[in-house]
């Protein structure tokens, strides 16, 4: 089914366009992760960043069915897969939109700032079991993944579709998790089975998975081949969304003011401390600036969990005055955070966060 109705392609807001009701309703919807949030190794499930492009389906654990169509088709219910070799990862999460709201001019869709992150214990099978029990099709070059949720999305009426890379696959931190930090998935998380992919921005871990199928060609689904591409056209093909682009936030120090959220800190040594993470290359450091120059933070080790972010701090000594205070990540690639990633989608805008501080006696 074409709905012609709805809005397609996205839409750009105009100069000066604030953000609509249907902007304030998404995100009502899908709330971000506090930032005061940040000082946790893992963030309880409550405080985790949510994304639901319809509505939470409602899925019943004691007839759940996970299909997958392998060289035999296979059927597995929850006990069956728990009953299977299991595998906990802790994985930082984050929305490829993340940061779209502060775009110009701003594509009009979920208004992220920057918030849209956080880190969880994940558990479940190795997907790489799964499709081996059902027979890994020696002609497919992609998995695809399908949810239980279904909804229209720029005329095109959809089951929540993505697809994998044999080779993401079949790697062995790849999950089909029925548990988050060591409880069953809560029904918006995706109960009772997600997908995990570590390092990847949160569209490929699909939700409330009820069915699996290799493919031969390329999948041409909408989140694949229409949304979640970097273009800066309508009509170009653009190129795929797959690993989270590095990124540090900071927990914004002092306390703040209610409507403009600026901070208030005292003179005196302040503590800055945050998160930073990336999905490609390993973290090589955390740059902190108070004004002008950027200066190296301390960037924690990742004690053992490869796929999570890690924790930086850095000293100011903040004197009266007003400040914007910024963090950025850089990676043993080199690759940094840039104020320059406007694309037509809004995806993957790490510009550095900016953090309006007051220091008064
Ligand atoms: N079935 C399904 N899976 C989904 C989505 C969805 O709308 N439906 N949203 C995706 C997107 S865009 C993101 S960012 C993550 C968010 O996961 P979370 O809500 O558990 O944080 O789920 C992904 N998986
Ligand atoms: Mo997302």
């Amino acid at each position: 089914m074409t709905t012609q109705e709805f809005s397609q392609p996205g839409r750009l807001a105009q100069d000066g366009e604030g953000i609509s009701l249907e902007e304030l309703a998404l995100a009502a919807r899908n709330h971000g992760m506090p930032l005061e949030a940040l000082r946790y190794d893992v963030t309880p499930a409550g405080l985790h960043y949510l994304l639901i492009h319809y509505d939470i389906p409602d899925l019943n654990p004691e007839t759940f069915q996970l299909t997958v169509n392998g060289t035999s088709t296979v059927t597995f219910t929850l006990d069956e897969l728990r009953a299977m070799p299991s595998a906990t990862v802790r994985v930082t999460m984050e929305c490829a939109g993340n940061g779209r709201a502060r775009l110009l001019p701003r594509p009009v869709s979920q208004p992220w700032l920057v918030e849209a992150v956080g880190t969880a214990e994940w558990t479940g099978v190795p997907l790489h079991e799964v499709l081996t029990r059902a027979g890994i099709d020696p002609a497919a070059v992609e998995v695809v993944f399908t949810g239980a949720d279904h909804g229209i999305e720029r005329g095109v009426e959809q089951d929540y579709q993505r697809s994998l890379p044999m080779a993401e696959a079949m790697r062995a931190e790849t999950l089909l998790a029925y548990q988050m930090n060591g409880l069953p998935l809560l029904p918006q998380h995706g109960f009772p089975l997600r997908l995990v992919v570590p390092g990847w921005y949160g569209m490929a871990h699909v939700k409330w998975l009820t069915r699996i199928d290799f493919v031969a060609e390329p999948f041409q689904g909408f989140q694949q081949a229409t949304a979640y591409r970097i273009r800066q056209e309508p009509g170009e093909q653009g190129e795929a969304i797959t690993r989270i682009a590095p990124r540090a936030l900071m927990v914004p120090p002092g306390f703040p003011d209610f409507m403009t959220r600026t901070r208030v800190v005292r003179p005196g040594p302040v503590e800055l401390t945050g998160r930073a993470w990336s999905g490609r290359a390993p973290l090589e450091g955390v740059e902190v600036s108070t004004g002008q120059d950027w200066h190296a933070a301390i960037l924690e080790a990742d004690a053992g969990h490869q796929w999570a972010w890690r924790r930086w701090r850095y000293m100011w000594n903040a004197e009266p005055g007003e400040y914007t205070l910024k963090v950025r990540a850089v990676t043993q690639d080199g690759e940094t955070q840039t104020d320059d990633t406007w694309n037509r989608g809004g995806f993957t805008n790490n510009a550095p966060q900016e953090v309006r501080v007051v220091c008064v006696a």
